[in-house]
């Protein structure tokens, strides 16, 4: 770091923006690659998601052994994980020993909020300017900045007036909330709502569950780590985690190859209920064609609701929690653990809002538009966030020719595989639209990012390059590249979710993440740096010009396996 004492600029390398799991791995990454780099996150800790969402009951939905780091044997080796899947509290520890075990928090500065990102062009660099008056200048920015960490609150009439506490999943207070003896509402039905509620149930006087839409729910079958899987794991370490790199959602997991079309009625019972027995995400690879097929997804959607309705002891409730109006997996599978359980209990009731909606959140509670009234002394918004563009839409990144991202960005994100934007030099975003992001393992997405950046800041380090931009042209083929491998699925025709922005009002309601496969993507990314980034023009520090790469945008994505 170089610091301009006349203007208070500090100046590195690379400046990274967030610290939970990507910043955590791109601050290791690009100071073993020596390059001056500083991590600059708006909260007190590090941790990101798992720092935020503190909620009761929060954890990962794909097993530890898998959900975690693999770019040192050392830390896999020693690290070991209580349970299956560990819960928010064991990922946040875990993130903050990485911080202490590899020396990195002497390059994060945490309680700082990046509230404007310039590129300049006379001196071809990214400038910082913070909320502690702090400004940073760097040649490389890695926004770092996570796809699920805006909550997002719906805008609700009277809330400001509501007399008990409320609380968003996604900004849940570090002390945690005292919910015992109270009388607790949930609106949502998601992934966060159906880890919570059960948790919630065990000690409120009442709980009143709002839910829309509902939505398919997997028993985790979570359970404290096994010896002997532990011990396989850790032995195995390489191949598992080349399995996942190469992998359709990036961990190790069981797929049937076969087509549901091609498999009797019982042979696809009996995948159903081993699927539903390994828990979890386990049922999204049932079948090779439950996400393109109609008729094989709601066979299974209906095995998934004939276990509610074998569960849930009031069959009208039974029949509200099953979903209806939603291919299953084309909103991320909620895993959870006597999630429909818990409606049997005497102090649960499920409030269907979908056909008569939330009017007014009252001083008492919540006023629905039939005039029905619930009590409440805590409520609390399982509502979701601004997705995969809200964080960085909220910096609004100025580029070339001061151009903002948000201009750029008005009917939907357009990136070069999910990396990079043209008009944005040296501007990378880990797990962005465009990238398998949240249809992954995020921690095998999150690391194949930072590999690629790494290298690049190292090939263009090696031949004196100053800029690297993504082209129009390649970015205009990989976009339609992304929407065509959308469109030959189910997701494509489920369009009431996050994944496509219907979640927020205005928002371009596009289908963001690739759902072409991690294996394929991370063929595809590789072979594009091996080609000389096709699709890429680098600039030199003289000329400031764009070159083009060696060669064009060319085939489609390769072979990946799982
Ligand atoms: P984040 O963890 O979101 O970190 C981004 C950081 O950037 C935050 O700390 C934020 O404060 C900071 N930041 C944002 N804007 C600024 C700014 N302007 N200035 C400074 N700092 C800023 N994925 C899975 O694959 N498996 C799971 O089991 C799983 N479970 C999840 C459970 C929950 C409750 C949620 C919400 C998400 C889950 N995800 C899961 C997705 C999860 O977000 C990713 O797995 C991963 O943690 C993302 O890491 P990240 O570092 O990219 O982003
Ligand atoms: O958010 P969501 P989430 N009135 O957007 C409802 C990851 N994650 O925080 O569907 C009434 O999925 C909304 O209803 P509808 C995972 O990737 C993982 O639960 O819009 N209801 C919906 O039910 C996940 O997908 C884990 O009709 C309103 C809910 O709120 C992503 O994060 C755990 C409403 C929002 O569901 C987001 O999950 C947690 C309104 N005005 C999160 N507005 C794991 O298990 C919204 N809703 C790993």
């Amino acid at each position: 770091m170089i610091s301009d004492t006349r203007t208070e600029i500090q100046h590195y390398d690379a400046v990274v923006v967030g610290a939970g799991l990507a910043g955590v791995c791109a601050v290791y990454q690009l100071r073993e690659a020596g390059v001056t780099v500083r991590v600059l996150e708006a909260a007190d800790g590090v941790g990101g998601t798992w720092y935020h969402n503190r909620y009761p009951g929060a954890r990962c939905d794909i097993e530890s052994l898998d959900y975690s780091y693999s770019f040192s044997n050392e830390l896999q080796q020693e690290w070991h994980w209580s349970e299956r899947y560990a819960g928010q509290p064991e990922i946040l520890r875990y993130i903050n020993h990485v911080a202490d075990r590899f020396d990195l928090r002497r390059d994060i500065e945490l309680n700082t909020r990046v509230v404007e990102v310039r590129f300049e062009e006379t001196g071809q660099r990214w400038i910082l300017s913070t909320d502690t008056g702090k400004v940073y200048s760097a040649k490389y920015v890695v926004m770092a900045t996570g796809v699920l960490s805006v909550a997002q609150v719906p805008s609700m009439k009277g809330l400001d007036d509501f007399k008990g506490q409320w609380f968003h999943t996604g900004d849940w207070p570090k002390d945690g909330a005292d919910l015992s003896g109270k009388r607790v509402g949930v609106i949502g039905t998601g992934s966060s709502a159906t880890q919570l509620i059960p948790i919630v149930a065990q000690s409120a006087k009442h709980l009143y569950v709002f839910q829309r839409t509902a939505n398919y729910t997997m028993p985790a079958q979570n359970h404290p780590m096994k010896p002997e899987v532990e011990k396989e794991w850790k032995e195995n370490y390489p191949e598992r985690r080349k399995f996942a790199w190469a992998s359709g959602f990036g961990h190790n997991q069981v797929t049937n190859h076969l087509r549901g079309k091609e498999m009797s009625r019982e042979a696809r019972l009996a995948e159903l209920e081993n699927r539903w027995q390994l828990g979890g995400l386990y049922m999204m690879r049932a079948f090779k064609d439950i996400l393109t097929d109609p008729e094989v997804n709601e066979f299974a959607a209906e095995f998934v609701r004939n276990k509610i309705r074998n569960t849930v002891h009031n069959q009208e409730t039974a029949e509200n929690l099953c979903p209806r109006d939603l291919y299953i997996g084309t909103k991320r599978l909620c895993s959870g653990t006597n999630y429909y359980e818990t409606f049997n209990q005497q102090n649960v009731s499920l409030v269907s809002v979908k056909h008569n909606p939330i009017d007014t959140i009252t001083p008492e509670g919540i006023r629905l538009e039939d005039g029905a009234q619930y009590p409440l002394d805590v409520l609390i918004f399982a509502t979701g966030f601004d997705a995969m563009t809200g964080a960085l839409n909220k910096i609004n990144p100025i580029g070339r020719n001061g151009r903002a991202l948000r201009d750029v960005w008005a009917e939907g994100p357009k990136t070069y595989l999910g990396l990079c934007v043209s008009g944005f030099p040296n501007m990378f975003v880990i797990t962005g639209p465009g990238s398998p992001s949240v249809f992954s393992n995020m921690v095998t997405s999150i690391e194949q990012h930072v590999e690629w950046i790494v290298r690049c800041v190292t090939h263009m380090k090696n031949s004196g390059m100053q800029t690297v931009e993504a082209t129009p042209q390649a970015q205009e083929d990989w976009t339609r590249h992304v929407t065509d491998a959308a469109s030959r699925t189910l997701y494509a025709k489920s369009q009431n979710s996050w994944f496509h922005g219907a979640n927020i009002p205005g928002k371009p309601v596009v289908f963001m993440p690739y759902v072409g496969g991690v294996g394929n993507y991370y063929k595809k990314i590789t072979d594009i740096a091996n080609n000389g980034y096709e699709g890429f023009n680098f600039g030199s520090a003289s000329s400031g010009i764009g070159q083009p790469a060696e060669s064009r945008l060319t085939a489609a994505a390769g072979h990946g396996r799982d």
